[in-house]
């Protein structure tokens, strides 16, 4: 299917003031996409996420209104989960248990590969984007060719042959064959007082050490704020 299905176009307009976008959508097999509330499985899903710093200025408006947990999880959910509803589709959420196959989606919708960090590299936007929701349907959505940029054979990647990101962290937390991500190392480095005045403050140097999308880099609050979520 080609062309912009409505339901495609009504999520785009409701969520054009929080600057959260449409990262492009998944039609599945019968069987094989998610449960939906109503019992039966998804035929497609829209995925929901940030570009760059696309949803911090909005985010850090209503912030400054809540102080419990969780407030991205939270201000995302505030959004996305009555638009589900409005819509007639189910709502998922990166961190919610059971956790949804968020990166498998994202490599179908978008053409995405993985980068050696485990996060999924952007021929654009690099290391700079994410999830912040999906929307299931009982209809296919199809893909819209004009949006969705169809990045198949464009791995980033492949073309680095430095990596800097693999030899950047000062723990060696980013393992690359096989691919790991040692948790722990990162963790205890993040207390550490060379780990408080670097990383915590200017975000994972592995991260930042890729090239690619370095225009799409988080504003230094977002950096802090992902790092915080790391403790
Ligand atoms: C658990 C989790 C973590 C854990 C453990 C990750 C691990 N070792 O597996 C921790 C807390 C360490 C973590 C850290 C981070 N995460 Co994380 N994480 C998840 C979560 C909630 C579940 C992953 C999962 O197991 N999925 C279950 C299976 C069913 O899904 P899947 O798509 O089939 O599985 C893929 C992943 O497992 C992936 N994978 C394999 N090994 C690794 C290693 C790492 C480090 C990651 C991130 C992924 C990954 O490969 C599979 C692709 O088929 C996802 C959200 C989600 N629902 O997917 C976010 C998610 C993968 N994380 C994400 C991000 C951004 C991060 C951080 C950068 C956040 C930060 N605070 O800085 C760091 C990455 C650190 C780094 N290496 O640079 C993003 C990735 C976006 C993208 N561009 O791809 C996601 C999708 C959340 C989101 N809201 O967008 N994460």
């Amino acid at each position: 299917m080609s062309g912009t299905h409505p339901i495609r176009r009504e999520i785009e307009a409701a969520l054009n003031s929080s600057c959260i976008l449409v990262r492009g959508t998944v039609d599945f097999a019968a069987g094989e996409g998610p449960m939906l509330a109503s019992g039966s499985h998804a035929a497609s899903v829209v995925l929901i996420g940030n570009v760059g710093g696309s949803i911090w200025p909005a985010f850090s408006r209503w912030k400054q209104t809540y102080d419990g947990p969780d407030p991205l999880d939270t201000w995302s959910k505030e959004i996305i989960y009555p638009l589900a509803q409005t819509l007639g589709g189910t709502a998922y959420f990166p961190s919610d248990p059971p956790w949804q196959p968020f990166q498998q989606w994202a490599m179908r919708a978008e053409g995405l590969k993985p980068s050696p960090l485990g996060i999924l590299i952007h021929p654009e936007y690099g290391l700079w984007h994410g999830y912040r929701g999906a929307i299931g349907f009982a209809e296919q959505i199809g893909r819209d060719d004009m949006a969705d940029a169809v990045t198949v054979g464009r791995h980033a990647c492949d073309h680095c042959h430095t990596k800097p990101c693999l030899t950047t962290c000062p723990v060696s937390a980013i393992r690359p064959d096989p691919a790991d991500f040692a948790v722990c190392a990162c963790q205890s480095h993040l207390v550490t007082e060379e780990g408080q005045s670097r990383c915590m403050i200017s975000g994972c140097l592995a991260r930042n050490a890729c090239p690619i999308g370095a225009a799409y880099r988080y504003p230094p609050d977002q950096l802090k704020f992902h790092m915080q979520a790391l403790k």
